[in-house]
């Protein structure tokens, strides 16, 4: 088998990481709009509001809503014939609780989708890309309140009517499943809007997670359904950060503890792709005695909203190992990072192998990182395609982002000679169409992510590039803004002309 002949090859991207523009044409602030600028290992800080004084890189980015047509001109040059976006929700809906939605910020997505159906790009779009309503935070605490269901699916329905004849592939929540990552600020704070009081345990916040994934969950089912009814014709996904977990050794209690793991991360595809949640969860959920708030009504809506497919992003793989021998052997882990809330290891005696994110992943001594200790691994890839394919009945599966983060260095001439992130990709393409070859998954399109260089979500840096489009700014927010072609611009584009054989 081969890449079907009309595979999507695009690139991905988001609103609030590449627009700009962020109180432009009506636009209310996002919770992306109160992040600042971080660094490698520094991370962004979440203010309380605007701030003056303070460093957002997201609110001017690479000002692609002034400059949207000039970057459609090179995208099609670039010979894309899809484009991943995300609708900024705050331009449809300023505060997120309105009645009516704001029609210039409609009307802004008119034009670039037209812009990119008249240079033969079929816009792909997320709804909810780390893009919130900050007033949804702060006057109804994000996502921790089921009123969010409803702005939601107001939010969706507004735009599934308006732009039903210009796009069909549609994802529900940009990997929704980061916040499995509870016991830090960033992911809770990305995807549902939480902030969690000083003096939250581990269990508060574990709790107030699946509380809000599950009103996401219910959200994405009833957007499904809608959406279905306005336009049969549309697919709509679900969008997973997959990174696979290995287990590090063949010890028997490391791989179980993988696939404990493996459950405490993936558990929302489950639910995205067959409408309930897994019994392990369940019984994981009796055992903590969350007791959250699901109702009859929302698991009807999960049964009958299930995706169509799945999109997932793809940059690396993690490893654990044994949690009760790594703490014999090292003492007690505290996480990788500072001040996160202890998560009490009461159960570290019995057989339950909970994940801790942030605990318990090692370091896999059989692949290299990047230099923000990405670990890369293309055969990962090929092994993600597999597990999703195998685990969800072949379903079809599109890999909406894929990349290396790398400091580029712009020579005299200002050409740009990243071979290395050719190298990356040649090597995560070749994995991918494998899959396809000699697996058999059933592989919808690709992605790269970043392929203009943008902001960061993790670290809000500039510095961290993924582009093949270079753009003239660094972190403190100096440069032209002048976009130029780096050496894997010809080289994705001979990809693409080849339909990926001429890699
Ligand atoms: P940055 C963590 C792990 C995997 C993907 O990330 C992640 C994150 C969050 O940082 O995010 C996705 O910019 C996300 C994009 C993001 C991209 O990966 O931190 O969907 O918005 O920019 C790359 O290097």
């Amino acid at each position: 088998m081969a890449l079907r002949k009309d595979f999507l090859w695009g690139g991905a991207v988001a609103a609030h990481q590449l627009e700009g523009g962020w109180n432009a044409g009506g636009k209310g602030p996002s919770v992306a709009d109160v992040m600042t600028a971080g660094s490698n290992g520094v991370e962004r800080r979440i203010t309380d509001g605007i701030l003056p004084g303070e460093n957002y890189p997201n609110h001017e980015a690479i000002d692609f809503y002034h400059r949207y047509k000039e970057d459609v001109a090179l995208f099609a040059e670039l010979g894309l014939n899809c484009f991943r976006t995300s609708i900024a929700w705050t331009r449809i809906f300023p505060n997120g609780d309105e009645e009516e939605p704001n029609e210039e910020g409609l009307q802004f997505y008119d034009d670039l989708f037209d812009e990119c159906l008249k240079n033969g790009i079929e816009p792909v779009i997320t709804l909810s890309h780390f893009e919130l309503p900050y007033h949804l935070v702060t006057e109804y605490g994000g996502f921790a309140n089921r009123k969010l269901i409803g702005f939601f699916v107001k939010f969706a329905e507004t735009v599934f009517k308006r732009y039903k004849n210009k796009v069909k592939y549609w994802m529900t929540f940009n990997e929704i499943n980061n916040q499995a990552n509870f016991l830090r600020d960033f992911a809770p704070f990305t995807n549902s809007g939480l902030k969690f009081p000083a003096d939250a345990t581990a269990y508060d916040r574990e709790k107030l997670m699946y509380q809000a994934a599950h009103y996401e969950l219910v959200a994405s089912a009833q957007a499904v359904k809608i959406g279905h009814q306005i336009n049969p014709d549309f697919q709509i996904g679900s969008m997973i950060a997959m990174c696979p977990i290995y287990p590090q050794s063949s010890r028997p209690t490391d791989i179980m503890a993988a696939q404990v793991a493996m459950q405490r991360r993936y558990w929302f595809s489950d639910v995205h792709t067959r409408g309930h949640y897994p019994a392990y969860l369940e019984s994981y959920f009796e055992r903590k005695a969350f007791n959250l708030d699901r109702t009859a009504q929302d698991l009807a809506d999960l049964a009958e909203g299930c995706v169509d497919y799945i999109g997932f992003s793809y940059y690396m793989s993690f490893a654990i190992k044994d949690q009760k021998i790594r703490a014999k052997e090292e003492g007690p882990a505290s996480g990788h990072g500072t001040n996160l809330p202890t998560y009490k290891d009461e159960e570290l005696g019995a057989p339950t192998f909970d994940y801790i994110e942030d605990r318990d992943l090692v370091r896999n001594e059989f692949v290299p990182a990047s230099e923000w200790g990405w670990q890369i691994d293309p055969l990962g890839l090929r092994y993600s395609l597999n597990w999703f394919s195998e685990r969800y009945d072949n379903i079809p599966l599109m890999i909406v982002e894929n990349g290396f983060g790398a400091v580029d260095e712009v020579e005299e001439d200002g050409s740009i000679h990243d071979q290395y992130r050719i190298d990356y990709l040649k090597a995560h393409i070749q994995a991918m169409e494998d899959a396809v070859t000699y697996d058999g998954v059933n592989l919808l399109g690709y992605t790269p992510w970043g392929f203009i260089d943008l902001v960061s979500a993790g670290t809000g840096e500039m510095k961290k590039r993924y582009g093949f489009i270079y753009v003239d700014k660094d972190n403190e927010g100096n440069g032209t803004l002048a976009r130029s072609k780096k050496d894997s611009f010809a080289w994705y584009q001979k990809v693409i002309a080849s339909n990926g054989a001429d890699l």
